[in-house]
């Protein structure tokens, strides 16, 4: 039998981050979360690029954007959706996590899904700080464990593929 594990190990990998700019207040807190998390994981500065949206309904177009082409090995999603201020909740929340789950599936390239979908600022404030609860920074991490467990899949396709088999 064998087992699969991505590592968290994110010294080889090229990551790009598309952040949404409304709530931005929210979307800082995420993306320093993201970029911390992507440096503990080892990922080189000048190997993440970051992409500005306006809103977590761009996030899929631009998301795909940058997961075409082979330039990154993963994507990070960052928004915030909060119920108080929008009466379309619900399809911007469910329209940016379909849009980058789809994204995923469509390119082969992980995309971390770092939007947060809250009832409150508080709420979203909580998990946007720099405490554990960053779900930026968890995002970040669940890309890059994904993208190496990608590369370990793959990996021996590769092989057998070189070998003629
Ligand atoms: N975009 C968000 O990222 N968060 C929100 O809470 C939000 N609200 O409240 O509407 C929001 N709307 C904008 C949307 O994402 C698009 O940018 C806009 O509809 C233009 O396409």
């Amino acid at each position: 039998m064998r087992e699969y594990r991505g590592k968290l190990d994110g010294q080889p990998l090229r990551v790009a981050i598309a952040v949404s700019r409304y709530n931005e207040t929210v979307t800082r807190g995420l993306l320093e979360g993201a970029r911390a998390a992507l440096a503990e994981c080892g990922v080189r500065p000048d190997a993440v690029d970051v992409a500005h949206v306006p809103g977590a309904l761009e996030l899929p177009l631009v998301a795909r954007e940058l997961a075409l082409g082979g330039r990154y090995d993963a994507v990070v999603a960052l928004g915030a959706v909060i119920r108080g201020e929008t009466d379309h909740y619900a399809y911007v929340c469910a329209e940016a996590a379909r849009g980058c789950a789809q994204v995923a599936l469509e390119t082969g390239v992980p995309v971390g899904f770092g939007v947060l979908t809250c009832e409150t600022l508080a709420q979203a404030r909580d998990r946007s700080t720099a405490s554990g609860k960053n779900k930026g920074a968890e995002a970040a991490r669940s890309a890059v464990e994904t993208a190496n467990l990608l590369a370990e899949l793959r990996a021996p396709q590769a092989a057998a593929r070189g070998a003629g088999r």
